[in-house]
């Protein structure tokens, strides 16, 4: 079964992000998660501009840039200078005024539009813009922090946005605490990808190539 794996780089070893990057892609990872905050939309400050920016040289493979900072309009070209054609970019509809504006700027620049949906944001007060984007972030934790537990009232709003996706035209990512249950329980009913982060990837005693192999090997 055929579903994209991405590695949620904020996880990841930073005294040596260049061999870090080297051993995910000799796993065979889709692309590179990149968890931007300000301290403001989140409580913590996780990855910037600059380890982005340092991941994108590094690398031919996609990023997935998931933008947790508030007001991403007044700041966004700084991310997308910095992006390839076909990168993707995420943000939260909640932390704009205008979301639909940004997500035309991201459109603009050839990138691919996506909204981060928050475990409590209900799919109605983003409805529209399900219109507008090719991707669907659905966060199964708060944002801010990676290690944290899954809040499994976030399994139903995914199986009502799946149930969507015809007339909408999006794909639906998972990202939060995703174990080998929710892939094998999620990518059958058809979410697209996954973001890895500590829970199956990183701080392992095993070669990253190992555990991405056994993810591809997994039952269904
Ligand atoms: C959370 C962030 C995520 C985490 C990822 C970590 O704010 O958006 O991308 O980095 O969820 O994965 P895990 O398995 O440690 O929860
Ligand atoms: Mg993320």
């Amino acid at each position: 079964m055929y579903f994209e794996l991405t590695a949620s780089m904020m996880c990841a070893n930073y005294g040596n992000l260049e061999k870090e990057v080297r051993e995910l892609e000799k796993g065979g990872i889709d692309s590179f998660h990149i968890d931007i905050m300000d301290g403001r939309y989140v409580p913590n400050f996780a990855m910037s501009l600059n380890d982005m920016s340092y991941i994108a040289g590094a690398t031919g493979k996609p990023l997935d840039v998931h933008l947790m900072i508030e007001h991403p309009n007044n700041c966004i070209e700084l991310f997308l200078k910095n992006l390839r054609k076909g990168d993707t970019v995420y943000i939260h509809p909640e932390a704009e005024y205008h979301p639909s504006t940004t997500l035309q700027k991201i459109i603009n620049a050839g990138m691919v539009p996506g909204i981060a949906v928050n475990p409590g944001t209900s799919i109605e007060t983003i409805y529209e813009m399900l219109r507008i984007v090719d991707k669907v972030l659905v966060m199964s934790v708060n944002p801010g922090n990676a290690g944290q537990m899954y809040l499994p009232y976030v399994g139903k709003k995914i199986d009502r946005l799946l149930s969507m996706r015809e007339e909408m035209e999006f794909d639906i990512y998972w990202d939060g605490a995703c174990g080998a249950d929710k892939i094998t329980k999620f990518a059958p009913k058809g979410v697209k990808g996954f973001v890895l982060g500590t829970t199956l990837l990183f701080g392992k005693n095993q070669p990253y190539w190992e555990t991405l192999e056994n993810i591809r090997e997994f039952k269904f």
